[in-house]
């Protein structure tokens, strides 16, 4: 059996038995910057009880011995599950068997892993919500994957902007002009991962190509913010890694004089954004720009940085 059916599988029978909740959505469309985004409404979230995201109050570890009905595979030292609360069929975490904290850094073996799935899986993100500000609700180490749909534009809307980096090489780190906030992007190479068959040389490979856009994400951070912030989104397909520091987690929307405030995890950087409401549709698509919007929550370009970078040149 593939690792698609076997997920796809498992899928139907958690659903089936209850063991995973899976929420009816809508998606409309709001483009932004060349960016189309996808804005998915799910009102059955709004009733959700919030995730207690007050890192403070002690709860229950959902990925320590999680539920046998969620567990697609067992790795060495990972866990293949189910994402508990799905919006999208087949969402997928790589969680680590022994806790480790969603605020250090994804190391290679995680980093492999997640890879694994995506190129199991099909057209598939990857993203790691890290530190406080990122949008993470779980404090346990955790990879999530996200099948793309499997039609025509198996990508996510982000891909756009990557595709117009003029001449671009493999390796190197690059920023998107038309994205108002600090990020860094790397086109990984596909002879190198084609030709790694082996786990220790993959693994090598995707660590020293994720440390290596961090190293930079900091670089940029210490022309641009003050103080620096250690939380990030990290985004992975099987062709590009990105990265994009957060300074917070929701950003504040105004609509028809009242004040809305939206969750903004990893997802929204690559161009899909969560509603619970009708209202916030609403409010989302009368938003002149959506990258505003995503600043509000990273780290704005400092001019002055800007200015001297280009003397420099
Ligand atoms: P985190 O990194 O900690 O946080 P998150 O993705 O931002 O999800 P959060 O839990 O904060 O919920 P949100 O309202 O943003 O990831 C934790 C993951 O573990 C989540 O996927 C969560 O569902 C899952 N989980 C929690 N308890 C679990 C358990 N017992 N067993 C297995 N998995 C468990 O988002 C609510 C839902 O909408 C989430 O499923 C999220 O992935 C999804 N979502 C968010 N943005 C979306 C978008 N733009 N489009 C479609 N779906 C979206």
């Amino acid at each position: 059996m593939s690792f698609l059916q076997l997920v796809e599988n498992k899928f139907s029978q958690a659903k089936e038995s209850k063991d995973l909740l899976y929420f009816e959505s809508t998606e409309t469309k709001k483009e932004s910057n060349g960016v189309e985004f996808a804005v998915t409404l799910v009102p059955a979230l709004a009733q959700k009880p919030s995730d207690n995201k007050n890192k403070d109050t002690e709860k229950p570890n959902p990925f320590l011995n999680p539920n046998p009905a969620l567990v697609v595979k067992e790795l060495d030292e990972h866990l293949i599950i189910l994402n508990k609360f799905a919006v999208i069929p087949n969402h997928l975490l790589i969680v680590t068997k022994e806790f480790k904290k969603q605020s250090e850094p994804p190391m290679p073996n995680d980093l492999y892993e997640a890879f694994k799935v995506i190129q199991e899986l099909g057209p598939s993100l990857a993203f790691f919500n890290c530190g406080d500000n990122s949008g993470a609700s779980q404090a346990h180490k955790h990879i999530q994957v996200i099948p793309l749909k499997r039609d025509s534009k198996p990508q996510p809307p982000i891909k756009k902007l990557y595709d117009e980096i003029h001449d671009r090489h493999v390796g190197q780190i690059y920023a998107i002009n038309k994205l108002p906030f600090v990020h860094v992007i790397m086109a990984l190479d596909g002879n190198i991962i084609r030709a790694a068959n082996d786990q220790e040389s993959l693994t090598d490979y995707l660590g020293q190509m994720f440390f290596g856009i961090l190293d930079a994400m900091f670089q940029q951070l210490r022309e641009n913010a003050t103080p620096p912030t250690t939380s990030y989104n990290f985004l992975m397909t099987e062709e590009f890694m990105m990265l994009i520091p957060r300074i917070k987690e929701n950003a504040t929307i105004e609509h028809n004089g009242k004040s809305l405030d939206l969750s903004i995890n990893s997802l929204g950087y690559a161009g899909y954004v969560l509603a619970k409401t009708q209202e916030e549709v609403e409010a989302i698509d009368a938003q002149d720009n959506l990258m505003d919007v995503l600043a509000q929550t990273s780290v704005a370009w400092n001019p002055e940085a800007a200015k001297l970078e280009a003397e420099r040149k």
